[in-house]
């Protein structure tokens, strides 16, 4: 499965703007109609203004339901997320009363255009015209809320982190203030994506970097994974679930000598949470801000966790190489290796 793209969701017109293309696109139509006879002009003329109205109506109305992701399809963090940066029953909600409004409007221009064909009085034509345009209207505008919702939703969404959930991913967690962005920044080839949780108003980082033409990405936990448990609600409880889903390993990084004013002990007792409520996940407990600590070997001989430092960069390639090989992405399965449930005879 793929990142979602919302940095390509097309902008929303709300419902004038909307109804102002539409019937500015109709009376274009319109002007090309050309028939000497005044009826049967006039007959073209109104059924090709309802009918080019509905059709920029339906086909813009459903060319936003159709950019917007199907929720089905997300990872079940990237459900998480949304439902907690908009709210998945409103998603669905929104985006189905905007197919209804194109849905209505193309019934309203099929009746009214039958309406016209039996029609031979010209007053009457245009008065069908005009009937037509008016329940459209009013179509679309009881669907203007929805409209705005999902222009408001689009800019929500857009600054969500995005992970692609068929790569290597490393979840960094910790303490506040331990160094978590600054490692991630670190170990990163390119400059990080800067994106939010709506569970933070704290910037979290979202970092890449390749190693044997695989992309590993690592992302920041800020008000997921950096507080003790009893705090949490509900959605966020559904978005550190999903994290177990997407995490090919968690990196707890612990700051040793508590420069970011959280004492050890407290940042152990989180990190004993995060491995309860991530148990199939891998974890990798690293020390930080070896610099502080004075030490440059990669290893604290205290903890005997390795030890590095992000401002400094110690051992930064020895922890990259620690993460590769425990994610390993790359093992090779024996390729002799018979299928599960095959026996060899020979052995
Ligand atoms: N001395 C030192 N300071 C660091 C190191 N890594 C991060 N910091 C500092 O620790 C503070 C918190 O870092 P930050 O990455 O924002 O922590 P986060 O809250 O865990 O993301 C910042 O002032 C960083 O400059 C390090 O390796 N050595
Ligand atoms: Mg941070």
């Amino acid at each position: 499965m793929t990142a979602i793209v919302w940095k390509k969701l097309p902008t929303v017109l709300f419902a004038d703007e909307l109804l102002d293309k539409a019937y500015s696109r109709a009376t274009k139509a319109k002007d090309t109609v050309d028939d000497s006879d005044r009826m049967f002009r006039t007959r073209k003329q109104m059924k090709r203004m309802i009918q080019s109205a509905s059709d920029v109506l339906d086909s813009t109305l459903n060319g936003y339901v159709g950019k917007w992701p199907s929720l089905d399809q997300q990872s079940e963090f990237d459900q998480a997320l949304i439902d907690a940066a908009v709210g998945c029953d409103a998603y669905r909600h929104h985006l189905s009363t905007i197919q209804w409004a194109a849905e209505q409007s193309m019934e309203i221009a099929k009746r009214y255009v039958r309406q016209i064909d039996r029609m031979v009085n010209i007053d009457g034509m245009h008065q069908r015209r005009r009937e037509a345009y008016g329940r459209i209207s009013s179509v679309i505008d009881q669907v203007n809320p929805s409209l705005e919702w999902l222009n408001t939703a689009r800019d929500k969404l857009r600054k969500l982190p995005s992970i692609d959930s068929s790569e290597p991913c490393i979840v960094v967690a910790g303490s506040p203030n331990v160094g978590k962005s600054a490692l991630i920044g670190t170990l990163s080839t390119s400059e990080p994506d800067v994106a939010s949780y709506p569970f933070t108003t704290q910037q979290l980082h979202v970092g890449h970097f390749t190693h044997r033409r695989r992309r590993y990405q690592m992302v920041d936990t800020p008000g997921l994974l950096d507080r003790p448990m009893e705090k949490r609600n509900n959605i966020e409880m559904q978005a550190i679930v999903a994290l177990e889903h997407i995490g090919s390993i968690v990196l707890f990084l612990l700051d040793p000598a508590e420069h970011g004013g959280t004492k050890l002990e407290s940042q152990q007792n989180l990190l004993s949470e995060v491995a309860d409520l991530l148990p199939q996940t891998p974890l990798l407990v690293v020390d930080g801000k070896a610099d502080l600590l004075n030490i440059d070997t990669g290893i604290n001989p205290v903890s005997g966790h390795i030890c590095v430092s992000a401002t400094e960069g110690i051992a930064i390639e020895q922890l990259r190489e620690e993460l590769v090989s425990r994610i390993g992405a790359d093992d090779i399965s024996n390729p002799l290796a018979l299928p599960e449930g095959w026996h060899r005879e020979d052995v």
